[in-house]
């Protein structure tokens, strides 16, 4: 009914005007309309408030140090079992990829003995630190600010093997920031560290190797329903806050997602950034740090136990950035991750309330190239994500990871507020780079 229409965007808009937060009926309210043009209007408003027609992008690296994982989320295809060989069975390392860390093996209710990879994943992996500093010292040589570190709970590796990581890559690369670690792995390097460590402990000694931020995957959907349906052995939302609570108490900025497009209803999307705002709240009021940005993420149904699912339409990616601006006004920033949401409906969101949409990447291995088959090379080059920017009507702002905007140079880059600069390789700028 029109006149109902009416009173209701009135609504919505009359509290953002007033700066009040939306509620649940209005972020389905929003959902539920096909006034896609309003909604759109609507989170641009809040977007140039913050932001103006600044539109953010950094030039990073993205690193999955494994693909073994305890756990079995049902919307992820990204995970390969790790089993004890058999009796009398191959050999026990991925091809390629030996093992190389310090420290002592962690007991796992699999297996006390010397880790063993199942022969039937054959392209299951674990990269050696060697390989990783390499990794981020190829990126830091062609300019990038920041690596992105997850993978997934190896059940092996001990704690020394990630503060190695990070020791090892401030070492190589002392300017790039270690953007690394979700709420779940953070959790599950409490439990394997010998002795047992806090939330808090794990975190300080982290950050005294070197990590700089943590990202904000884990979150999925807070809600139990949803939960128990596609992510049954994963930690919850309380475990998960809790972890980024600790974190912005310490001073460690973090991101959080939501993944969306599954098993999930729009109210429980709404509830979960009702939640985000909600901690966000807390955290800008009391501790040293807080959520720069939320990231929705897109379901990809291919290669998943829930491959069945059609996963989200262009709309409701459209639809879903802009009420995670609208609802979530105290977060400053919203990225549209191209490589879930795809770097077209990427580029359009930009003037429905997202400001950001991520970096170069290079490499990304938890969701394939779409139309690529099995591919995980997918990497923009700085100049189409400065185009996919400016034909949006946006101005481009390289940013490092702490929305620093970053001054560069044909073979140097530095950040505001900073004495140091680091010099790169011109040639392999990713600047310089033109798309095939
Ligand atoms: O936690 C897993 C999600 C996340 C699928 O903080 C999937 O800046 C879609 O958190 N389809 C990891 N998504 C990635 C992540 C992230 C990415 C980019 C930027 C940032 C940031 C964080 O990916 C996982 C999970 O929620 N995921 N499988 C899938 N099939």
């Amino acid at each position: 009914m029109p006149a109902q229409t009416l009173t209701d965007v009135d609504r919505v808009r009359a509290k953002l005007d007033a700066d009040e937060p939306l509620s649940a009926v209005d972020g389905l309210w929003l959902y539920n309309t096909c006034d896609i043009h309003t909604l759109g209007e609507l989170a641009n408003a809040v977007r140039e408030r913050l932001h103006g027609r600044s539109a953010f992008y950094n030039i990073n690296r993205h690193i999955n140090y494994t693909n073994y994982c305890v756990l079995r989320c049902k919307f992820c295809s990204f995970y390969r079992p790790y089993k004890p060989r058999a009796a009398g069975g191959m050999e026990s390392r991925p091809v390629g990829s030996p093992r190389e860390h310090s420290g002592a093996e962690p007991d796992t209710a699999e297996s006390t003995s010397e880790p063993i990879v199942d022969a039937t994943a054959s392209d299951a992996y674990e990269l050696t630190i060697d390989e990783i500093v390499a990794r981020a010292n190829d990126a830091y040589s062609q300019g990038a600010t920041e690596v992105h570190i997850v993978g997934g709970l190896h059940p092996k590796l001990p704690f020394d093997y990630y503060t190695d990581m990070c020791a090892a890559i401030h070492d190589a690369c002392p300017h790039i920031h270690i953007k690394a670690f979700t709420a779940i792995e953070i959790i599950h390097f409490s439990r394997i560290a010998k002795p047992r460590l806090s939330i808090e402990e794990v975190l300080i000694k982290l950050r005294e190797a070197g990590l700089g931020s943590m990202p904000g995957g884990g979150a999925e959907i807070f809600d139990d329903r949803v939960h128990d349906e596609a992510f049954q052995n994963k930690v919850g939302e309380q475990e998960w806050f809790d972890v980024h609570r600790t974190a912005h108490d310490l001073g460690i900025f973090t991101n959080a997602t939501m993944l969306y497009g599954h098993v999930e209803t729009r109210a429980e999307r709404i509830n979960h950034l009702i939640k985000l705002r909600d901690h966000q709240t807390q955290s800008l009021a009391s501790s040293q740090a807080h959520f720069n940005c939320v990231v929705p993420l897109s379901f990809i149904p291919d290669g998943s136990d829930l491959a069945h699912l059609p996963g989200p339409s262009g709309l409701d990616d459209l639809k879903t950035l802009a009420i995670a601006r609208l609802m979530c006004p105290n977060i400053p920033h919203i990225k549209a991750f191209w490589i879930m949401q795809t770097p077209k409906l990427a580029q359009i969101s930009l003037n429905w309330g997202v400001d950001d949409i991520d970096g170069t990447v290079i490499y990304y291995d938890i969701t394939k190239a779409e139309g690529g088959g099995n591919t995980t090379d997918q990497q923009l080059t700085v100049d189409k994500l400065q185009r996919l920017i400016v034909e949006a009507g946006c101005t481009p702002v390289e940013r490092d990871t702490l929305y620093r905007p970053v001054n560069r140079t044909a073979s140097t880059w530095s950040v505001e507020g900073e004495t140091w600069s680091v010099v790169y390789q011109p040639n392999t700028c990713p600047l310089n780079n033109v798309d095939g």
